[in-house]
């Protein structure tokens, strides 16, 4: 008796180890193929249109970039060097400083961002009335109503704070005084043709956008709708063996911060019993950062903006979610990876606040978990190998890269052999460029079997989706595809596989 338990465990303590080890390794070469369940927890309009359809005035969103032409003068409203003087209405010619960014309070009112960041406003230290871009913080004083007119809704009218509409008195002087009613004629000085260029359909457009009486319904029925539990049996039986989930930093906030709900957080609780039912790896990516890494939709940038890593306080606060996720899933199996951000952008993300992120979100992560820790190379201006050495310091550590052949002009005239020979040649040394033998492993995170080649066929679409296959297939942790739905077919892989495109 006292031998058998002391055999056992000696043989519980010499093999676990190896137990271990040989299971990572046999793991390691076997690669991830993984899709990304993009547009679910985080919302990117294009993925799924008809989120947005429900919403008033949804032309109207945060973000949204809007001109003003005046009729009487035929010139643009301008906020006078992008910011922090007057406005003014003598422009011919359209460009930033004569566009004004919404922040939407309500279907009907809304503050105006110039593009030194101030609003728009009434000058409290002068007359009252004469119209400003001063302030960084909106108030009353920064709040319109625009007031558009019934049979052309590209003509309007901006009621301002204190009960009158705006008027381009003159070129140089435009004021909140205008009283009357309006014909909506040329020769009133309080009409503006408005031209709207549209912005982000991200998380914070569509909540803000519902407002907090019919956000709640509407994205937990998208939550419950878009991905199911069947979902992650087709991703178990179509040869792929994970799934990348973007999520909010807002998931970790208990109460949520408005505009966003409550909610996601159980979905993503969903997911890890679905995956751990159908033995599906779950890679967790902290899509949206607090303050957005990168200025775009799917970062949840309010207006463009991107604001991420600036201050201490905001990557610990990123750091915090981190550490709520990987405590909250550390249990279950499917947990395979945390990454920390993704697709922070140069320059604005700058390296400097990345260093110091990525080590306390890797250190937040080790304190519960061994899961592997997936770093973000940056977008825009950046070395593609400037984190290695800091990632080969760490333990089970990945840096992610994506490659689309799209954003960016070189592809836009490139045939259908030409993108095929990218990715033979181009892709194939830039993976090359990342991967070291005692370095992090590589993940290709995102890429997709679309281009800008016109009216290709399912043939030419196939020889594409191989060679990247081919390809990333190379990459030493694995590559995941976006996404698995979306209205756009050939960036939805569950429709790639059903329809023959893709077979894994
Ligand atoms: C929008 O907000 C303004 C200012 O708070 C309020 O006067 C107005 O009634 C609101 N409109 C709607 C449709 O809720
Ligand atoms: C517009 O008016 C402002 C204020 O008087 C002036 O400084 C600026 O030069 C004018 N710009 C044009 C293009 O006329
Ligand atoms: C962590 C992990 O996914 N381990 C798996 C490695 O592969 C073996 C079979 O080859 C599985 O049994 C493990 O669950």
């Amino acid at each position: 008796m006292a031998i058998n338990s002391r055999i056992l465990l000696l043989s519980i303590v010499v093999l676990l180890p190896i137990c271990s080890v040989s299971q990572e390794m046999d793991n390691s070469s076997l690669g991830i193929k993984a899709v990304n369940l993009g547009g679910w927890l985080v919302t990117e309009g294009w993925i799924k249109p008809s989120l947005f359809d429900g919403i008033p005035n949804n032309d109207f969103l945060d973000g949204t970039g809007l001109q003003f032409k005046s009729v009487t003068t035929g010139k643009y409203l301008c906020a006078e060097t992008g910011g922090g003087t007057i406005i003014v209405a003598n422009r011919t010619a359209a460009s930033g400083w004569e566009s004004f960014s919404l922040w939407r309070l309500n279907e009907t009112t809304f503050q105006f961002r110039v593009s030194n960041k101030q609003f728009v406003g009434l000058n409290n230290n002068g007359n009252g009335i004469d119209v400003v871009a001063v302030s960084t913080t909106p108030g009353k004083s920064e709040t319109f109503e625009i007031v558009r007119k019934p049979d052309d809704k590209s003509r309007v009218r901006i009621r301002a704070p204190n009960g009158f509409f705006l008027q381009a008195k003159s070129e140089v002087l435009v004021t909140a005084d205008f009283a009357e009613n309006s014909e909506w004629g040329d020769n009133d000085p309080s009409v503006f043709v408005m031209k709207n260029f549209g912005g982000l359909q991200g998380e914070f457009q569509v909540t803000n956008g519902y407002g907090s009486q019919r956000a709640p319904q509407i994205m937990r029925n998208h939550w419950n709708t878009f991905i199911v539990e069947d979902d992650f049996k087709f991703v178990s039986t179509n040869g792929l063996n994970a799934v990348r989930i973007p999520v909010g930093w807002w998931i970790a906030s208990n109460p949520t911060p408005k505009p966003y709900v409550e909610g996601s957080l159980q979905a993503l609780d969903n997911a890890f019993l679905w995956a751990k039912k159908y033995g599906v790896k779950i890679i967790i990516d902290l899509h949206a950062a607090p303050g957005s890494q990168n200025g775009w939709e799917h970062s949840s940038s309010r207006d463009g903006s991107q604001e991420w890593g600036k201050t201490d306080e905001n990557i610990q606060q990123t750091v915090d979610v981190i550490e709520f996720l990987t405590a909250r899933y550390a249990k279950n199996p499917s947990l395979y990876a945390v990454e920390l951000i993704n697709e922070p952008r140069a320059p604005g993300a700058s390296q400097e606040s990345l260093n110091k992120y990525y080590k306390a979100g890797y250190e937040a992560v080790r304190k519960h978990s061994n899961a592997y820790v997936v770093l973000s190379n940056r977008l825009g201006p950046a070395d593609p190998r400037e984190f290695l050495s800091l990632a080969s310091g760490f333990m089970r550590s990945v840096i992610d890269v994506h490659y689309y052949n799209l954003f960016s002009s070189e592809f836009d005239s490139m045939t259908v052999q030409q993108n095929i020979d990218f990715v033979h040649t181009n892709r194939f040394s830039q993976l090359n460029h990342v991967t070291t033998s005692n370095g992090p492993r590589i993940l290709i995170g995102e890429w997709v079997a679309e281009w800008k080649v016109k009216g290709a066929t399912k043939e030419e679409y196939q020889k594409f989706a191989k060679a990247q296959l081919d390809v990333y297939g190379r990459a030493t942790f694995g590559w995941a595809y976006w996404a698995l739905k979306n209205v756009n077919n050939h960036w939805s892989l569950e429709w790639m596989i059903k329809n023959g495109y893709i077979k894994l």
